[in-house]
């Protein structure tokens, strides 16, 4: 690892400190399935002290500069207060990810539900959480819909879509010019025969139809068993219109656990797409959110090893010889350019990565200093009463 070229190690270096990931509200405080949420200690009570977690996360990182909010779990009188605080901890809100998921009124879905009072109450969500955007400075409205059915014949597909369309065309025409609408895709769950918006092309289909500031976000854990989601990545890079990234892990369905935990090499496949695309850089317009549930394992440290991990796949993807791969790929040599990225992706970048936070007066080892620091130990005497902030709360 570190015989690299001089050049390749500042090229790498270089990238790796402009990167960004944003962290997410929810996955400081509790969370679990729907069998059982195991409370855990010294979880923020309020979105003020999901911030000061997000702020932690940052400082260890150095790369963790935003915090997506969830409207309403993240609901308060003064956004703008928020993101003063946010700011004075060194970090900035992200992404306003709305919620048409949890009221009763959403039972038969909420922007394509057959009641137009109902579409009524989830469009006006939709626009609220635009307000909000305005107070944060959020750029990034995410939007994901739990709408569907759970039976052949429930609801007709094309009405549905319809409804659809006219709710994203509603909010779309709200937007500032600065902001911009993420369409989450997910193919099953909570609606267990069809999901409105169940894949890539669908959210494509819509994304197109709106205008250049509709964008597809892509959530690792959203797709069949099996599915090539670095196609995916590349076919929306070649669309121009990927906005984003919900990045978790997977063994089974939505998992939501860390990042890169369960497949590495998919995390790296992903980012190779991202590196060749040239797509890294944050004027790409492209999100690297995280949307995990820690619901076993210690919140902050399971943050900082997400961001982490991100890094590392990163790293690896940076280390791909373009020159080498294009040139086996273009001479038709299918192990010399199979083997130009597993050279990479077998490469140990812990090292370089422990030099970048030196170089960028940070600790080596994040998770090591997040424990020296205390934090935890002041945390969980400071919020050892009051309600802890959970998953739907
Ligand atoms: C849905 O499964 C989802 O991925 C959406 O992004 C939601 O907003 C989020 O999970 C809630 O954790
Ligand atoms: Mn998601």
């Amino acid at each position: 690892m570190n015989d690299f070229a001089p050049e390749t190690r500042s090229r790498v270096k270089q990238a790796l400190r402009g990167q960004r990931v944003e962290t997410a509200s929810w996955a400081y405080g509790n969370s679990g399935t729907r069998f059982k949420v195991f409370p855990q200690e010294g979880v923020p009570r309020d979105p003020y002290e999901k911030i000061a977690d997000a702020a932690v996360v940052q400082r260890f990182t150095g790369v963790a500069p935003t915090v997506a909010l969830h409207i309403p779990w993240d609901r308060m009188d003064d956004y703008a207060a928020l993101a003063r605080a946010a700011a004075d901890q060194g970090i900035a809100l992200g992404a306003i990810n709305t919620n048409v998921f949890q009221d009763n009124d959403y039972k038969l879905g909420s922007v394509t539900n057959p009641d137009p009072g109902v579409r009524r109450k989830a469009i006006g969500h939709l626009l609220e959480c635009v307000d909000i955007m305005d107070q944060t400075g959020s750029r990034d409205l995410k939007l994901w819909f739990s709408d569907g059915t759970n039976y052949p014949g429930q609801d007709d597909v094309r009405t549905r879509q319809e409804r659809l369309a006219e709710a994203l065309g509603e909010t779309y025409a709200r937007l500032g010019d600065d902001q911009r609408m993420l369409l989450e895709y997910k193919l099953f769950e909570p609606a267990f025969y069809m999901t409105d918006v169940p894949d890539w092309g669908t959210a494509y289909l819509h994304c197109a139809r709106l205008g250049e500031r509709a964008q597809v976000v892509i959530d690792t854990g959203h797709h069949a068993p099996g599915t090539n989601i670095e196609f995916i990545v590349a076919m929306l890079l070649h669309a121009g219109k990927l906005g984003g990234f919900d990045f978790n892990s997977r063994f089974y369905a939505d998992d939501d656990l860390m990042v890169g935990s369960a497949d590495p090499f998919q995390l790296f496949r992903i980012m190779h797409e991202i590196v060749l695309a040239d797509a890294l850089r944050p004027e790409a317009g492209i999100a690297f959110m995280l949307d995990q549930c820690h619901n076993i394992e210690p919140k902050i440290p399971a943050v900082i090893r997400s961001v982490m991990n991100v890094q590392e796949a990163t790293a690896k993807a940076l280390l791909v010889d373009h020159a080498v791969l294009r040139a086996a790929q273009e001479s038709g040599d299918v192990l010399g350019a199979n083997a130009a990225l597993m050279d990479a992706y077998n490469t140990d970048v812990r090292p370089l990565l422990r030099e970048l936070r030196e170089d960028m007066g940070l600790d080596p080892d994040p998770i090591a200093a997040y424990h020296r620091s205390g934090y935890f130990e002041k945390v969980r005497q400071e919020r050892a009463e009051g309600q802890a902030a959970g998953w739907g709360a």
